[in-house]
């Protein structure tokens, strides 16, 4: 069995014009300017700005196999970012195209990088748990029967990559993502997606209406963390690593009322009140309160840096310079 170099040099992140692949990309451009760090997008979400102008770019659409064999050959591809994916809320809406772009782009991906040698990074999310898996403090190994069809592919992503590793060793590799907040590119149909949505609201001086209910825990996490989390454990030393797809990581969890509390130390008449979409709240009641991630610690030295209130500070300050406030 050959496991390649998981060095990184010549990356194709497919998704590039999405929550994490605008930010990841350019971080992997600063950490790599020797690379070719290719921003893989499909036609009507085309990079633009620093995105575009600092690197190459290319139409790779997931669920095309020759446009992704076409990309890594002409740019020697080592690394696939396969960030391509329909959230949590928007799968429930087309089920069908999210088994489409999750699964079908998924093998895609694994069977060019088997005859390519490439590693391969996908990311699972909270959303592969269910409600049978035990909610507090979330098990790295553990039940996991989702009710959501996002979920249905995110536990079929983890097993398909552990499968290619083992079977003809791709060098797959993943962590089960919080919800994350950002402050560059928005997300969209996702079940955490208010916790972004919350800062941009208190910013803008609006009152925020809140779709999840009071009380409901979910993990979440600043991008920063998130995008050394998606860096880190693609440069891990293989030889310690006893899980693969895919890790629990987490740095902090809240429920709406929390985060609310952490805006209005900062932005005292921030103002928010709840209008619960019920399909959101089934999803966020189906996923870990707070995932241990123990796991990841140990074996590739997983560590976060921001908590609730540094993330807040940090977000607001960001967002004020980008919403002229
Ligand atoms: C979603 O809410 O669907 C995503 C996720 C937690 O995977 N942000």
């Amino acid at each position: 069995m050959v496991i390649c170099n998981t060095r990184m040099k010549n990356v194709l992140i497919i998704g590039s014009t999405g929550q994490i692949g605008s930010e990841l990309t350019m971080k992997l451009r600063h950490l790599h300017p020797e690379g070719n760090i290719v921003a893989g997008y499909i036609p009507g979400f085309e990079p633009k700005g620093e995105l575009l102008e600092s690197g190459p770019s290319a139409v790779v659409n997931v669920v095309d196999a020759v446009q992704i064999a076409e990309a890594v050959g002409r740019y020697k591809i080592d690394t696939i970012y396969n960030l391509a994916a329909l959230l949590s809320a928007t799968a429930e809406k087309f089920p069908l195209k999210a088994w489409d772009i999750q699964m079908n782009g998924l093998i895609n991906i694994l069977e060019v990088a088997r005859e390519h040698g490439c590693a391969v990074f996908t990311p699972s999310s909270i959303g592969s748990f269910g409600p049978s898996t035990p909610h507090k403090d979330t098990p790295q190994d553990t039940i996991q029967r989702p009710t959501s069809m996002y979920g249905v592919t995110k536990v079929a992503t983890e097993l398909l990559s552990d499968y290619y590793f083992h079977k003809y060793g791709v060098d797959t590799r993943s962590v089960r993502f919080p919800g994350l907040i950002s402050y560059t590119t928005l997300p969209g149909g996702g079940t955490t997606d208010y916790a972004v949505e919350i800062y941009y609201a208190a910013v803008k001086g609006e009152e925020f209406v809140c779709p999840i209910a009071a009380g409901t825990l979910m993990d979440m996490m600043y991008m920063p963390d998130a995008l050394k989390a998606a860096v880190d454990i693609m440069e891990a030393d293989p030889s310690k690593l006893i899980h693969r797809n895919s890790f629990n990581i987490a740095s902090m969890s809240f429920a709406p009322e929390d985060v609310f509390a952490a805006i209005k130390k900062i932005i005292p008449d921030a103002k928010m009140r709840y209008e619960v979409d019920p399909v959101r709240q089934a999803i966020a009641d189906s996923w870990p309160d707070n995932m241990d991630d123990s796991c990841a610690r140990a074996e590739w030295g997983w560590m976060p840096h921001y908590d609730l209130d540094s993330m807040s500070k940090d977000m607001i300050e960001h967002l004020r310079i980008k919403l002229g406030k």
